[in-house]
């Protein structure tokens, strides 16, 4: 049985060598590539919050953990999707304008290309203006909206206002995503879905695919 303690630990201390190591020791006991995330590094990552909102871990150290945590779930990816039927698609995703948090975003980026999405990635804090340029440039399926910040979440609704106005919007479907959004926002903001997390992401993304190859 591997400890999730210690790799949560590990992942507070942003230690990257050893956290590999835990991880790859978990993967070799049994434990699913699924709990070593959910159990294991997102849970890390929650108590992690909760210390920088309490003020006992600062900004810095919070980076080395995020740091830490994208490098050890490069281990995780091919294991993720594991079990999910291949699609095709095209996606442009991002962070909306002014949040710069973007492990949530990574995670759903490697679910979809594990699942044969070919992926766009606009990176953090994308303006509209540069969704609606990456949707004329690569003419994608769909786009992706990822926000972590209370405060940035309004930023999904003039995105999609400025898809809206540049006339492109007929042609793609809307998703989004991340831990202050909820499914009645994405329907107050008129996204297509919405999805919880990044298995849920890949779901979703293959239904809507489905939906716009019937209407072509
Ligand atoms: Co920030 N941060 N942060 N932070 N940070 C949170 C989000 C916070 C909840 C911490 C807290 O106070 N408890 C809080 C937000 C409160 C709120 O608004 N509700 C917060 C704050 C306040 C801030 C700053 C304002 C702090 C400050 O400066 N005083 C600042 C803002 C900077 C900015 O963005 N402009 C800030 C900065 C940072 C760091 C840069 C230090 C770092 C980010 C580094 C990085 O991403 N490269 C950071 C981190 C790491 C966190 C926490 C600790 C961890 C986030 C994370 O990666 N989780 C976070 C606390 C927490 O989440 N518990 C916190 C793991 C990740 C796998 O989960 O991203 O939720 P998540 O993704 C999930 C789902 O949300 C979903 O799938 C994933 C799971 O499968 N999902 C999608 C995400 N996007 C999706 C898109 C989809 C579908 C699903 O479809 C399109």
């Amino acid at each position: 049985m591997s400890d999730m303690n210690e790799m949560i630990k590990t992942l507070m201390k942003g230690n990257v060598e050893k956290l590999k190591v835990l991880v790859n020791e978990a993967l070799d006991s049994g434990a699913p590539a699924s709990e070593i995330l959910n159990e294991g590094l997102i849970k890390g990552m929650d108590i992690i919050g909760g210390k920088m909102e309490t003020g006992e871990m600062f900004i810095p150290e919070v980076l080395h953990s995020a740091k830490a945590m994208g490098l050890v779930l490069e281990i995780l990816k091919p294991m993720l999707a594991a079990g999910e039927v291949s699609a095709s698609g095209k996606v442009v995703i991002g962070t909306v304008k002014g949040d710069l948090h973007d492990i949530g975003k990574n995670l759903v980026i490697m679910m979809l290309e594990s699942t044969g999405f070919e992926v766009h990635d606009l990176g953090v804090s994308v303006t509209p203006e540069k969704f609606v340029a990456a949707i004329k440039e690569n003419s994608p399926d769909l786009v992706c909206l990822s926000a972590l910040l209370t405060t940035t979440t309004h930023m999904m609704k003039e995105t999609i206002k400025a898809i809206d106005e540049s006339g492109l919007r007929a042609g793609v479907k809307i998703m989004i995503g991340g831990a202050p959004v909820t499914q009645s926002f994405a329907d107050q903001i008129g996204a297509d879905a919405y999805a919880p997390d990044a298995g849920a992401a890949v779901k979703v993304a293959k239904a809507l695919k489905k939906e716009i190859s019937k209407m072509n």
